[in-house]
């Protein structure tokens, strides 16, 4: 593998993986799978993949192996957390979310748990795999005297092992805590993937294309949430049609041949349009409504 090509990390094989190679397929990045199933070498832009386990990518990219890498906050921010202060700043930059793998991080009791507000954890055993996160949480809280249990997974069952007073792990649909007769009684952090970049100050030459990656990235995450809207509308109306255009900045209006009265409105809008935005607009006196997807878009 030549130095000359840029790298992005992406979970090998997990809830993450089958939409960032969508996302990077969506971006114009045409790939091929290595024999060792390791890496995906970019075959059109000098990009290759790394499928590496999540837990490494916040590592590969503060180290600069990796130039971008896409993984969950909690994940980033644990091991950004774990390094001494005057680190944390430098080891990358966060660029945002990139709409997928949404979670919480929550502490969970038993039933059988007293809890009333977050001082009842005062003097309690949590197991975690997210000590740093849940350490940060109760510092930031004033609960003071928790032992932190560390787990490497299925922390669920530490309550049940006697090993912990309550659990704090990551919750989605939340019937993996109803299964094992457990109940969210704190929100830690909200967390869903992000992107990470390397943010070492080193003459990249291939900078220029992760620029273009990311950039890209961005245009991706604006489509899938943009409509294009089309519609009839009394010339009176426009005023308050163009203010219930959901996210968007100044509509294109043509007029309408034949009909004096009326307008033709366009608009992109940069939110997602919902039956209930089309029956306002309707309620405002517009007509003949399409709204379609938006397949690519670069501000
Ligand atoms: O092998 P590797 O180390 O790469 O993968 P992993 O097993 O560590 O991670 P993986 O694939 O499970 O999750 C990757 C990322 O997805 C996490 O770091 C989170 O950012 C995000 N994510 C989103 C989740 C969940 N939702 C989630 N529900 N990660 C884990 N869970 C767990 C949850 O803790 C519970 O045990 O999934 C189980 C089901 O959740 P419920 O609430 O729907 O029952
Ligand atoms: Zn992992």
């Amino acid at each position: 593998m030549s130095d000359k090509r840029a790298k992005i990390a992406i979970q090998k094989s997990g809830r993450l993986t089958e939409h960032s190679l969508e996302i990077l397929t969506r971006c114009g990045l045409q790939y091929s799978r290595g024999r060792d199933e390791l890496v995906c070498f970019g075959e059109n832009m000098p990009i290759d993949i790394l499928l590496v386990r999540d837990d490494d990518i916040p590592q590969l990219v503060s180290e600069g192996t990796a130039d971008i890498g896409i993984v969950g906050l909690n994940v980033a921010e644990e091991m950004r957390l774990a390094l001494p202060e005057p680190e944390r700043d430098a080891s990358f930059e966060n660029l945002g979310g990139v709409s997928y793998g949404h979670c919480r991080l929550c502490i969970a009791r038993p039933a059988d748990e007293p809890f009333d507000g977050p001082q009842s954890l005062a003097g309690k055993r949590i197991a975690t795999t997210y000590p740093n996160l849940l350490r940060r949480y109760l510092d930031a809280n004033d609960i003071t005297n928790v032992e932190v249990v560390k787990f490497s997974g299925a922390v669920e069952i530490a309550p049940r092992l006697g090993k912990a007073d309550f659990i704090c792990d990551l919750v989605s649909s939340g019937s993996t805590l109803r299964a094992n007769q457990l109940e969210e009684v704190l929100n830690v952090m909200h967390s869903e993937a992000v992107m990470i970049r390397h943010s070492g100050n080193q003459s990249n030459h291939h900078n220029d294309w992760i620029d273009r990656l990311v950039q890209r990235m961005e245009g991706v995450l604006q489509v899938r949430e943009s409509k294009y809207i089309m519609l009839h509308a009394p010339r009176a109306a426009l005023p308050a049609i163009t203010a219930l255009l959901p996210g968007s900045e100044g509509p294109t209006v043509t007029p309408l041949e034949g009909c004096e009265e009326k307008v033709a409105v366009h608009a992109v809008c940069r939110e997602n349009v919902f039956w209930e935005n089309l029956e306002a607009l309707k309620a405002a006196g517009a007509s003949s409504m399409l709204v379609l997807p938006v397949e690519k878009m670069l501000a």
